[in-house]
C-alpha cells in the first residue's frame, strides 16, 4: 500500500512526527509532500519561518518517509494520487472533510491531531508576539487591523488619534487594549508602531519612534521631502530599528515577479514605463487641503515605485503637468514624465479625472502590460511582434494586500534585519525626491 501527505512541516515537532509515524503505518511506502514558500503563501501562511530545503531536510531526517516531493500548486494533489499509484492519503483531523474529494482516486483517511503543539506555537516561543500600535483610526487603519488577522507574531495593542472619541470608538470597535490622544504614552507599551496618520505627521512620528529604538512600518508616502527620508533611514541604521514605507505593491507576489520578468531581459532593454492610478474623491475635500494633500502627495507612491523599480532612481531630469482647478487647492490632476539616460518614464495620478489605470513596460523585443488595477498585480502578460511568444503570469493578491506588508514587516523584526529588497531606503528615498520634486515644480494648468 502506497501512502501519501503533505504539509509545511515548518520547525518539525511531535505533532508531525506522530502523524508522519501513524500514517506510514498504514501502508509499506509513505511519500511525503513538502510545500513550496510561493504554495503557502498563496494559501495565506505567510509566517512560515523555514526554508524549503530546510523543511525537507526535518522530513528526511525523522526517518520515516521513503519518498519527498515538493508540493507547489493547488490541485496538485488530484496529479499526484494518479501520478504515484496512490492507494491512502492521510492528513491530520484539523483538515477532516476538506479533502474528501480525494475519495475518487483513493482512500481518505484523517489522523487524529496532536494536542497541545504546532508550528504556531513553537514560532511565538521563538520569536515572541510584536506588540504594535496604530497611529490613526481612519480607512486605511480599519483596514489594517482586519487583514493582521492573517499574520502571526504580531499583537495590535492600542490605537492612537487625534480625538478621544475616534480612538475609543476604534478601540472598542477592535477590541484593543488600549486607546490614546496622547503618542508618548502608545510608544510607552508597544515594540513597533503603525502609521497612518495624515501626510505631513509621518516625519514627526516615526522620528519619535525610531529614537526610543521602535520599529516603524509608514504608510506612503513615508515624507513629503527626500532629506526628510534620509533623514528617517539614517536614524533607523544608527537604531538599528526596522523602517519600512507602506507601500502595499512592493510586497505583492505578483509585482516582484513582474519586475523580476522585466529586467531578467525578456522584453530586451527597457525604454518606457506607463503608469496611471486614478482615484474619484467625491465630496469633501477637506482631508486633502492645506498644502499636503492632492493627487500627487495621495497617489504618486504606486506609480513612482514601479518606475523606481523597473529604471532606478537616477533619471537626468523631470517634467510634472498638474491641473489645479481655481476651486481646488490641490492636483487633482497630474502627469510627471522622466527622462532616463535610456528610457523614458510617465506616472499619471487622478484624484478628479479618471484615467484606465494601467501599466505599460515598454522593452526593445517586446512589452508587459498590466491590466488595471495593475497596483494590485494579479496578472500580466508578456506580449510580442510574434503572438505566439506572449506569455501570461497568474499570482495571487489576496483581501487589501496589506498582509503581505505586515508579514514582511514583522519577519524583518523577528530575523533581526532592518531592510527588505522588496522596498528599500534608496528606493523610498528615490520616490520621495520624485514626488517633492514633482509638487515643486508642477506646471499647472486650471
Ligand atoms: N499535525 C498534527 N498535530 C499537530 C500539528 C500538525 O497531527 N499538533 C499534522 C497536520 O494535521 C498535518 C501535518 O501535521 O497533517 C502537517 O502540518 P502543517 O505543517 O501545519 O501543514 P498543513 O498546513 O496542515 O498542510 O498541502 C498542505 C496540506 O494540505 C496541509
Amino acid at each position: 500500500m502506497r501512502v501519501i501527505t503533505y504539509g509545511t512541516f515548518d520547525l518539525f515537532h511531535e505533532g508531525h512526527r506522530k502523524l508522519l509515524e501513524r500514517a506510514k503505518s498504514l501502508g509499506s511506502h509513505l511519500i511525503v509532500g513538502v510545500t513550496t514558500e510561493n504554495f503557502d503563501d498563496a494559501r495565506g501562511k505567510l509566517n512560515v519561518q523555514q526554508s524549503l530545503m530546510e523543511r525537507i531536510q526535518n522530513v528526511q531526517a525523522s526517518g520515516l518517509a521513503d519518498q519527498v516531493i515538493i508540493e507547489e500548486y493547488e490541485g496538485q494533489k488530484i496529479h499526484d494520487m494518479q501520478k504515484y499509484g496512490v492507494d491512502i492519503f492521510a492528513i491530520g483531523s484539523d483538515w477532516r472533510g476538506s479533502f474528501d474529494y480525494l475519495q475518487d482516486y483513493c482512500q481518505v483517511i484523517y489522523l487524529d491531531r496532536t494536542e497541545g503543539i504546532s508550528s504556531t506555537l513553537l514560532r511565538k516561543e521563538n520569536l515572541g508576539v510584536v506588540r504594535l500600535g496604530i497611529v490613526g483610526a481612519g480607512r486605511i487603519a480599519n483596514r489594517f487591523m482586519t487583514e493582521s488577522l492573517f499574520v502571526s507574531g504580531v499583537h495590535i495593542e492600542g490605537v492612537c488619534s487625534r480625538t478621544h472619541e475616534s480612538a475609543s470608538s476604534f478601540k472598542n470597535k477592535h477590541q484593543l487594549k488600549y486607546a490614546t490622544t496622547n503618542y508618548a504614552d502608545l510608544l510607552e507599551n508597544v515594540d513597533a508602531v503603525y502609521l497612518a496618520s495624515p501626510h505631513e505627521t509621518h516625519f514627526e512620528y516615526a522620528e519619535a519612534a525610531i529614537r526610543r529604538g521602535i520599529h516603524v512600518l509608514c504608510e506612503k508616502p513615508l515624507t513629503l521631502t527626500a532629506a526628510e527620508a534620509v533623514a528617517l533611514f539614517d536614524l533607523a541604521r544608527e537604531m538599528n530599528v526596522v523602517l519600512v514605507e507602506a507601500l502595499k505593491t512592493a510586497f505583492s507576489p505578483g509585482f516582484q515577479r513582474m519586475v523580476a520578468v522585466a529586467r531578467s531581459g525578456s522584453i530586451g532593454d527597457i525604454r518606457s514605463v506607463d503608469a496611471t492610478f486614478t482615484k474619484l474623491e467625491k465630496g469633501d475635500l477637506r482631508e486633502l487641503q492645506g498644502g499636503a494633500g492632492g493627487s500627487i502627495s495621495e497617489l504618486a507612491s504606486y506609480p513612482v515605485l514601479a518606475i523606481v523599480k523597473l529604471l532606478g532612481g537616477s533619471y537626468r531630469s523631470l517634467t510634472c503637468y498638474s491641473h489645479i482647478p481655481r476651486t481646488s487647492e490641490v492636483d487633482l490632476f497630474s502627469r510627471i514624465d522622466l527622462l532616463y539616460p535610456h528610457a523614458l518614464a510617465s506616472a499619471r495620478v487622478g484624484l478628479g479625472v479618471k484615467c484606465e489605470g494601467d501599466l505599460v513596460v515598454g522593452g526593445t523585443e517586446g512589452y508587459i502590460y498590466v491590466p488595471a488595477p495593475w497596483w494590485k498585480t494579479e496578472y500580466f502578460e508578456a506580449r510580442f511582434e510574434d503572438p505566439t511568444r506572449n506569455k501570461r503570469y497568474y499570482y495571487k493578491f489576496d483581501g487589501d494586500g496589506l498582509r503581505y506588508e505586515i508579514a514582511e514587516f514583522i519577519s524583518l523584526i523577528n530575523g533581526g534585519q532592518i531592510e527588505t529588497y522588496k522596498m528599500r531606503a534608496s528606493e523610498s528615498i528615490a520616490i520621495a525626491r520624485i514626488i517633492e520634486t514633482a509638487r515643486q515644480e508642477a506646471v499647472v494648468f486650471v
